[in-house]
């Protein structure tokens, strides 16, 4: 039985391999990438990225894996208990010079019949089993003086029994340089992050995939969306598409916020049930080969706005075209950011919520943009946008309950507009265009019915 398990699991693994709709980052590129970055590297550097660890979950069941991102980044690789090595000055190895070694844990690759064959061979001058990476690091230390690096989070781990607390970054670097004395040891982000922050045509077919499922997920539950259902229905109706499409996971945990819990920023809990009359945040991102689309919808739960609702609703829109209109490269983030604070001050003394410029703070609360890529918060460098970036914007308006000041058809309601921006040469392109965001669109499409209103019984 176990056996016939086995063989069934092999050939299913290598029919979805072999699936051709499936986009991956071509081998080229992440030579490509390397090849860059031994580049920016003096002969006295070295660099070590290592594989992201497991995280137990409970007992024998570990949570989902997750590479580490510059891994990812740099060779694709997705397995645990792996080191990167580059070295500009090259390590020996059997009388050859390799810049790129790849140290890897054979047997983790033995046990997990799913894998795909080591595409690695293609991108790193040679892979070494883990055993010969102590050998091997000490011959490529020896006259280094800078160790790009980055220390394993969470960095601050605490005993609660006897109370002791230590930080493992600084007792990693404190060993390190006792190890090694004279080393300078630098985060790889150094190097890395710059790279990372313009998206290749690759990157970008990925990212406009995350979104295309991610979108689709968030037309469903637009349709679905009605009064009496859960917060965790529509959560699943839009995680359905990310499975049906192959997306790995979300990028983060679903935010589905209705009525009052739309006014919480990071609510994650989606198990209220929804009532006539809310508005509903559905802040979400599915993760497609290892990038992340970042997608907000806010709408009516009973399909039609209110009056108040689609003021504000208005009013945040109007904040998301006229910033729109300024992304371009040579733009300043801070100009971005100060765009939308400016329509937003506009807008709200329009609705009469507030007299002077400066009280809009309250009311929206949150920065408007930030890079997405292979971390739905993704690294970021430059000040100024530049072609190749993709960032999100996503102004929004939180009202709360129990100002009297307010007019009561404005109270208790969240909203928050988040669309997925590519910078191009002149100006901008919105890869979640595809995704409907205005009032009639929105109030037309949730007359249809959605995956969530199929029949299904316990
Ligand atoms: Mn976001």
């Amino acid at each position: 039985m176990k056996k016939h398990f086995r063989v069934y699991l092999l050939l299913g693994s290598s029919l979805f391999a072999a699936e051709p709709g499936a986009l991956q980052t071509p081998d080229t590129l992440y030579t490509q990438r390397c090849r860059q970055v031994l580049q920016q590297m003096d002969s006295t550097d070295l660099m070590l990225v290592a594989s992201a660890g497991v995280k137990n979950r409970c007992g024998d069941v570990d949570y989902p894996y997750r590479q580490d991102s510059n891994m990812l980044y740099l060779c694709g690789w997705r397995h645990p208990s792996a080191l990167l090595m580059l070295s500009p000055r090259g390590v020996n190895v059997g009388g050859k010079a390799m810049h790129t070694i790849c140290f890897y844990n054979s047997k983790a690759l033995e046990s997990t019949a799913y894998h795909r064959p080591p595409r690695l061979a293609a991108v790193c001058d040679t892979m070494l089993a883990l055993d010969r990476f102590d050998a091997s690091l000490s011959q490529a230390l020896s006259g280094i003086r800078t160790l790009y690096y980055s220390l394993p989070k969470p960095v601050f781990v605490q005993e609660p029994v006897t109370g002791k607390h230590f930080f493992l970054d600084r007792e990693l670097r404190k060993a390190l340089r006792n190890q090694y004395p004279g080393l300078t040891i630098k985060p790889v982000a150094e190097p890395l992050n710059r790279l990372r922050q313009i998206k290749s045509d690759a990157e970008i077919r990925l990212l406009q995939k995350a979104v295309d499922i991610t979108a689709a997920g968030l037309r469903e539950a637009i349709k679905s969306a009605e009064p009496g259902m859960y917060e965790y229905e529509l959560q699943a109706v839009i995680e359905y598409a990310y499975q049906r499409f192959g997306a790995a996971s979300p990028g983060f945990p679903s935010i589905i916020g209705s009525g009052p819990n739309a006014l919480i920023l990071h609510y994650d809990d989606n198990d209220r049930r929804m009532q006539a009359g809310d508005m509903v945040v559905m802040d979400v991102g599915a993760e497609y080969n290892g990038y992340s689309a970042d997608i907000t919808r806010t709408i009516p739960v009973s399909g039609v706005f209110t009056e108040g609702q689609r003021e504000l609703y208005e009013a945040v829109l109007t904040m998301q075209k006229e910033t729109l209109a300024v992304m371009k490269p040579g733009v300043s983030r801070r100009a971005v950011e100060e765009k939308t604070r400016e329509v937003c001050s506009r807008e709200l003394m329009r609705l009469g919520l507030i007299k002077k410029a400066e009280e809009a703070k309250r009311f929206l609360p949150h920065g408007v943009s930030h890079d997405i890529g292979l971390e739905v918060h993704d690294v970021s460098s430059r000040e100024v946008l530049e072609v190749g970036m993709v960032v999100t914007l996503e102004p929004g308006l939180y009202i709360p309950a129990d100002d009297p000041a307010i007019p009561a058809k404005y109270r208790s309601i969240g909203i928050r507009i988040e669309d997925d921006v590519w910078i191009v040469e002149g100006g901008n392109r919105v890869i979640t265009s595809g995704l409907v965001k205005e009032v009639k669109d929105i109030e037309k499409l949730m007359k249809q019915k959605g995956l969530g209103n199929q029949p299904l019984s316990l």
